[in-house]
């Protein structure tokens, strides 16, 4: 009779176990769905860009691994943030499977991916399994992991990643459009969307930070076709919701160049009107 109450410990332990391992991902998965098993394939992909003008305004001590600090070289428009591989839902995979990065299997993309795909950070970046790395090592394992079966491994997530941006170029549409850097212009939120959706046909997301794009994301079905971004569970028809960190005018920082590559502060440059 005493074989009865341990089959049901055992079950209780079972339990408790995938409880457990249900929250032992680290903290770098945000609104991810965390599962003790293997997550289900993503249904889209999403091009984060990052305004280069925005996010080196918040530098104030300079390092080599910084884009931002590398004077009249620093970047210039979007960057790639990264290639994420999303869910209809608003959620999202993370950390997918354990495979580390590793810098060789990118060396021939390096000089490109410096250029278009910087870190515009001094601090490392947290990678799935508890360690820190560079900012491609967290972008791979969190998002380009899960990009199975359309990228199958570290190469290919960084080349796929390089050709969809250099094919919409939104840095040049926005351009286009009118809409250049500047430090003292403000833009119609609603034209800077209308020039993104008559070039691509797609409705972007746009992150803003104190008024000016911090970042602008496009969303490809898997095939890299173009298609609409979605907002939580719903989709964003003119890309304005009310969970829009925009304003209805935005800026787009011109860069301010930080104090040259010998690690001084930032010394502003005078910009024109
Ligand atoms: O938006 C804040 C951070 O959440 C992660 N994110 C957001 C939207 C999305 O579709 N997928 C996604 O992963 C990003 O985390 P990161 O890659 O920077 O760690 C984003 O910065």
């Amino acid at each position: 009779m005493a074989y009865l109450p341990n089959k049901i410990v055992l079950f209780a332990l079972q339990i408790l176990a995938l409880f457990i391992a249900s929250f032992s991902i680290p903290g770098i998965c945000g609104r991810a769905v965390v599962e003790a098993h293997k997550q289900r394939e993503f249904d889209y992909f999403l091009l984060a860009l990052q305004w280069s003008g925005t996010v080196c305004q918040r530098t104030h001590h300079c390092c080599s691994s910084n884009a931002c600090c590398r004077g009249s070289n620093a970047p210039t428009g979007f960057t790639i943030h990264g290639l994420w591989p999303d869910y209809n839902d608003g959620t999202w995979p993370a950390c997918c499977t354990h495979s580390d990065f590793d810098i060789k299997e990118i060396s021939t993309l390096r000089n490109t991916l410096e250029k278009y795909w910087p870190s515009l950070s001094c601090s490392s970046a947290s990678t799935c399994h508890g360690g820190k790395g560079l900012f491609w090592a967290h972008e791979w394992e969190k998002h380009g992991t899960c990009s199975f079966p359309v990228v199958r491994d570290e190469y290919e997530y960084f080349l796929t990643t390089l050709n969809v941006y250099f094919k919409y170029n939104v840095t040049a549409v926005l351009a286009e459009a009118g809409y250049l850097p500047s430090n003292s212009e403000k833009y119609p939120l609603g034209g800077i969307i209308s020039a993104i959706q008559n070039a691509f046909h797609s409705t972007p997301l746009l992150v803003c930070s104190h008024g000016a794009i911090e970042e602008l994301r496009l969303c490809f079905h898997k095939d890299f076709k173009p298609r609409d971004c979605v907002i939580g569970s719903s989709i964003e028809v003119d890309g304005l919701s009310s969970k829009s960190s925009c304003p209805i005018y935005v800026s787009l920082p011109a860069h301010v160049s930080l104090g040259p590559e010998n690690g001084e502060s930032p010394v502003p440059v005078a910009t024109s009107k």
